[in-house]
């Protein structure tokens, strides 16, 4: 069996953080481990406001622990890290196990939440973290943030962005430009291997269910490469894997409504 880990949040609600990991990890036919460095909930009696609540340090060395010692594993995922301290523990057992096949997604952001987790966060997953990503998976607004660039507008400022990211050090970066470039036609990503680029672009589906697009899209990233794919190969599949995903979302409530990694198996029956 296969084993793939992911450092993230959970995501109360499903849609989104290691829950979303693990439900795209079983889709792929891996064995999955977590390691919850955050909680996120949502309030219904508050307009779904999220709130997030972190995990104490030495809670998350005791996960990495299992998994890395424990357990071990030669593909890691990591999303919402939410604290300085969870970074720092990432950083450090990605060393010390020396985790060829890392993916970051650099989540600094949730859909629906507005605002952006804490500035200083994301200077430590840029300094810290990029260097030792094989991928690195921002969205528009994390590569902005990532590169210093304003949010990209059209491709030519995904890949302007995209070579300062590269230049600080991951080795591949694939921006999800998905629906938000401003008049997108199609559901259009960027990927840099640091010499070429790609676009990988899908139809846009016609959905406001997107909760946890972003997170799914980056595990079935990781899936592949654990499975042995090549980065452009396991983006390209990954691609095919959120579509289908977003394909068959689904309400969840009257605020958000979420993706189905289980929409490549169920994609013409619609459950
Ligand atoms: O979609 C970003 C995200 C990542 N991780 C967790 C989340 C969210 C958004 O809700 O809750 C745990």
């Amino acid at each position: 069996m296969i084993k793939v880990a992911t450092i993230a949040g959970s995501d109360a609600s499903g849609g989104a953080g290691l829950e979303a990991d693990l439900k795209t990890f079983e889709e792929y036919g891996l064995y999955g481990m977590a390691v919850v460095t955050v909680i996120a909930t949502m309030d219904a009696d508050r307009n779904w406001a999220h709130h997030v609540y972190p995990i104490a340090e030495d809670a998350i060395n005791s996960q990495m622990h299992t998994v890395f010692k424990g357990v071990g594993t030669e593909t890691v995922k990591s999303g919402m890290l939410g604290t300085i301290y969870a970074i720092d523990l990432t950083d450090e057992y990605i060393r010390k196990y020396n985790i060829k096949k890392y993916v970051l997604d650099p989540v600094m952001v949730c859909k629906g939440a507005g605002e952006a987790l804490n500035p200083e966060l994301n200077q430590a997953i840029a300094e810290k973290l990029l260097p030792l990503a094989e991928i690195v998976t921002p969205n528009l607004f994390e590569a902005s943030q990532l590169s210093g660039l304003p949010e990209a507008q059209n491709i030519n400022d995904m890949k302007e962005s995209a070579r300062i990211i590269a230049g600080k050090g991951a080795r591949n970066v694939f921006i999800k430009g998905g629906s938000k470039l401003p008049h997108a036609k199609n559901a259009v990503d960027l990927f840099f291997d640091g010499q070429n680029f790609e676009i990988v672009e899908e139809e846009l589906l016609n959905t406001t269910w997107t909760h946890g697009a972003g997170c799914t899209t980056a595990a079935a990233i990781t899936a592949g490469l654990a499975r042995g794919l090549s980065p452009i190969e396991a983006i390209f599949l990954a691609k095919q894997f959120i579509t289908k995903s977003l394909s068959c979302s689904f309400p969840l409530n009257k605020w958000v409504g979420a993706g189905n990694p289980s929409g490549w198996r169920k994609e013409f029956t619609r459950y």
